[in-house]
């Protein structure tokens, strides 16, 4: 059986009362802020499996804080090793100097990456990730020589952060509205979640590769002289565990092979282990152009996002003076070396605890149990991959969303927290989850779905 580090009880320093806490100033990000303002959801501690309130009261964290925390809370060895370099070297600037971490880490996250993916550049988070992504595949097929190859295509219902490059990509309309103009010549699949012929599929659906032809129709409208990349997640998680059927992602590979095309995935939640394997790629056996991580690639701990390239992709870079930047991009806090050391020790935990194969363990009795809410009140489907799991309730008429997130805010209450979007309840626990967990889950949703109008 794994070790399970929570203990029992709430940590002796929890504060007993939050005090009187002014919640004005703090505008808070993808929050009903009037709502939460009204009634706050506060947490103060975190270990393990376990969050705990400022009241000391225990929460079973069910979706690893937000996909991120894929070792659990406070490692030991993560902690420490962000205190020690704190106290040793605080920041270093990553333009024209470095600092070692970095290009140990680079190393090792190579050595897990798939083969060909040989090349790690560093940013701050998903969002940052996949415009470095966007931007690379741009700039690649110009310093070829192809520079007409502008044209990036995302996917209806894709989530690829926040970014001006990322919404224009991703398939959220209310990502997207309020924002103005969009990245220009910007193209989207079509999605690939048809529940009247997947509902409650275990693992990958049957039904749906053909979903990756809807590229050959693109192609011909702009022709392929003119597209860049194509962006996707392997799994689609933040619209709601969206799965690709059974031979989609083989298939929109070979097209892009065909047509010259980058292949770009977005892994910032299928990474470090979510599915099985280190990487969704490994996963399913299909190696991109670039891939976009950030998340668990550091537990969480501090933020970091990286993207690996292929060595071919990055030499051809490698031209012009000597003297002069290849690639004029990347942030002040680029491989910053509190990330780079809570990465590096986040590795040494995946690897010492075998967590980056261990949702492949876990995930028949994980999907079992998913399962057993096949016949709750207002469930229309069921779906899993790895510790990855969903949860897609009836919409209210009129109210969309609104029965979700009250199985949200009841959960909460009750002990467990679960992630909501649209009328999906998301799970995607710490890869040291055991059995009673996932059971206290499950049960909790099945009795909240009992109540819940
Ligand atoms: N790509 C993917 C696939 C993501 O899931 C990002 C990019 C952006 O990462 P940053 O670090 O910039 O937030 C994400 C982020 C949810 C939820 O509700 C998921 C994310 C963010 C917020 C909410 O599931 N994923």
């Amino acid at each position: 059986m794994h070790k399970d580090p929570n203990p029992a009880a709430a940590p002796a320093s929890v504060p007993s009362s939050t005090g009187p806490l002014d919640l004005d100033a703090f505008w808070m990000p993808f929050t009903a802020s009037r709502q939460f303002k009204s009634a706050p959801r506060l947490l103060a501690k975190a270990q393990g499996m376990h969050y705990w309130t400022p009241e000391g009261r225990q929460i079973l964290d069910a979706v690893a804080g937000l996909w991120c925390v894929n070792a659990g809370h406070a490692r030991p060895k993560i902690v420490r090793a962000i205190a020690e370099q704190v106290q040793e070297m605080d920041y270093a600037p990553p333009f024209n100097m470095a600092h070692p971490k970095s290009f140990e880490l680079a190393t090792k996250l190579v050595a897990i990456a798939p083969k060909g993916l040989d090349k790690v550049f560093f940013t701050n988070s998903g969002s940052e990730s996949v415009d470095t992504a966007l931007k690379m595949a741009i700039a690649y097929h110009r310093a070829r020589g192809e520079g007409q190859r502008t044209r990036l295509i995302g996917r209806e219902r894709g989530y690829h952060g926040v970014n001006f490059g990322g919404i224009s990509v991703g398939g959220i309309a209310g990502n997207r509205k309020s924002f103005g103009t969009m990245v220009g010549g910007v193209d989207h699949l079509r999605h690939t979640h048809d529940l009247k012929k997947n509902a409650f599929s275990r693992g990958l659906p049957e039904h749906g590769a053909e979903l990756a032809d809807d590229l050959e129709r693109i192609v011909a409208l702009h022709d392929a002289s003119t597209i860049a990349a194509v962006i996707v997640e392997p799994v689609a998680g933040s619209t709601g565990v969206l799965l690709p059927p059974k031979g989609y992602l083989e298939r929109l590979r070979a097209i892009c092979d065909k047509h010259g095309i980058l292949l770009i995935f977005d892994e910032v939640i299928t990474g470090f282990g979510r599915l099985g394997s280190p990487f969704a790629a490994t996963h399913f056996g299909i190696t991109p152009d670039l891939m976009a991580v950030a998340k668990g690639i550091s537990n969480g701990c501090v933020p970091m996002g990286a993207v690996f390239a292929k060595r071919a992709m990055h030499d051809v870079f490698m031209q012009g003076p000597e003297h002069a930047v290849e690639f004029p991009h990347g942030y002040t806090y680029s491989a910053h070396p509190l990330a780079c050391a809570a990465s590096l020790a986040t590795l040494e935990t995946y690897a010492d605890e075998s967590l980056l194969t261990r949702a492949a363990k876990m995930a028949p009795s994980f999907e079992h149990a998913l399962h057993s809410l096949d016949e709750s009140p207002h469930v229309i489907d069921v779906r899993n991959v790895g510790l990855v799991g969903a949860i897609e309730l009836a919409s209210i008429e009129g109210s969309p969303g609104k029965r979700a997130f009250d199985v949200f805010r009841t959960c909460f209450e009750r002990g467990v927290m679960v992630r909501v979007t649209g009328d999906i309840i998301a799970l995607s626990p710490p890869l040291i989850v055991e059995d009673t967990h996932i059971d206290q889950a499950i049960s909790t949703i099945a009795d909240v779905l009992k109540t819940t109008a």
